[in-house]
């Protein structure tokens, strides 16, 4: 059984990216099945609850308030609103929720309470409840792990070197430093990027280094592909291909052997037998239902024919951990 590394070089990583697909893949489906059930996956929901008019200027995002985009702009969702979505999300078979805002940072003001207790709720619900926020203090990590909060997704999304080509709005530290204050908080981290921006093959190697050598590999590394979306100044990128995907899928596979890779953006976009393929390269987690944030997903329907042909199962929540602890006033309250 390979053993878990965090001292991969460069040049490691170059060299298993750069191998040919057909033994990139043979080598990450064996590491796959050496640390994980293949025929298992995570089965994530996404809802945006706070949506567009960010102050960011991240080059694909359709919620960018500085780009002209379909998206509406709509305040935080009500509590119950999230609640019943969580609910709806748990009888289709997800077993983690996870929550976007279109924020640059956490503000400690009245939305974050809402958002503590949609936590609160969610967790109760046994899901695995996720929050993707933008940037968190070390404190404001410490109260969403209280709340019961199992994960937070806040991705690198591309290397150091390409990151100001695409944000101008922040850096490439700052991201690391919510990361650390996620870890400290004995939060699970998930961390991943996008392909398709215009980034080269040296970027995406140096993105899957900086990830697989952190202090402990990410829980989770969401692998999107980019969809463009009309009036961000990506709009106008080709799509990626299969086997880019196949690529940077199996090389975090090879990485990071315990992780949960994350087919995620750009599935729609994609016929099952290219998703089989990924699968076969070590991905072991989706996003589920029709839409991601705020662009379209493959439906329930569709993903359960999709599990049925392929032999998948999803995975159970809290597989190899713990639900995080209910506070005291929520038990108390029955
Ligand atoms: N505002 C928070 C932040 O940036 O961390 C959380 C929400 S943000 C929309 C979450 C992630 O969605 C981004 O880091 C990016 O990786 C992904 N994303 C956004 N737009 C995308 C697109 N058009 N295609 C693929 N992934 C996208
Ligand atoms: C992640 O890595 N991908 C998800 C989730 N984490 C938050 C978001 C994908 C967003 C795709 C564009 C949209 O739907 O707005
Ligand atoms: Fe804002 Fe996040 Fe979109 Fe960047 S990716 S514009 S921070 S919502």
């Amino acid at each position: 059984m390979t053993t878990l590394r965090n001292n991969w070089t460069h040049n490691e990583v170059k060299q298993l990216f750069e191998q040919p697909i057909l033994e990139l893949l043979y080598q990450a489906a064996t590491v796959h099945r050496e640390h994980n059930d293949p025929s298992e996956v995570q089965v994530c929901t996404l809802l945006s609850i706070k949506t567009g008019g960010c102050p960011e200027d991240c080059a694909y995002c359709p919620q960018a308030a500085r780009y002209h985009t379909d998206v509406e702009v709509h305040r935080l969702l009500d509590v119950e609103e999230v609640l019943t979505k969580a609910n709806i999300a748990k009888q289709n078979g997800s077993t983690r929720f996870c929550m976007g805002a279109a924020w640059r940072n956490v503000r400690d003001n009245r939305d974050f309470d809402k958002v503590i207790d949609m936590v609160k709720g969610i967790n109760k619900m046994k899901m695995e409840v996720c929050c993707t926020l933008g940037m968190l203090t070390d404190d404001q990590a410490k109260r969403l792990k209280e709340a019961g909060l199992y994960a937070y997704n806040h991705n690198l999304d591309t290397s150091e070197d390409y990151y100001n080509e695409v944000i101008t709005t922040r850096n490439y530290g700052e991201r690391l430093d919510t990361l650390d204050n996620v870890r400290d908080a004995g939060i699970s981290v998930c961390s991943g990027g996008i392909i398709g921006m215009g980034e080269t093959n040296e970027d995406r190697i140096a993105m899957l280094h900086t990830l697989a050598t952190l202090p402990k590999h990410p829980e989770s590394v969401p692998v999107n592909a980019l969809v463009p979306v009309e009036g961000t100044p990506l709009a106008e990128q080709p799509r990626v291909s299969v086997w880019e995907m196949i690529r940077m899928i199996g090389t975090a596979r090879i990485l990071m052997p315990k992780s949960q890779i994350r087919l995620s953006a750009g599935r729609e976009a994609m016929p099952i037998s290219e998703q089989a393929l990924c699968f076969m390269a070590g991905a072991s987690s989706i996003f589920a239902g029709d839409k991601l944030l705020t662009t379209p997903n493959p439906s329930v329907n569709q993903d359960n024919l999709m599990f049925e042909l392929l032999g998948l199962k999803p995975r159970a929540a809290f597989k190899d951990s713990e639900q995080p602890k209910i506070p005291v006033e929520e038990t108390n309250q029955g």
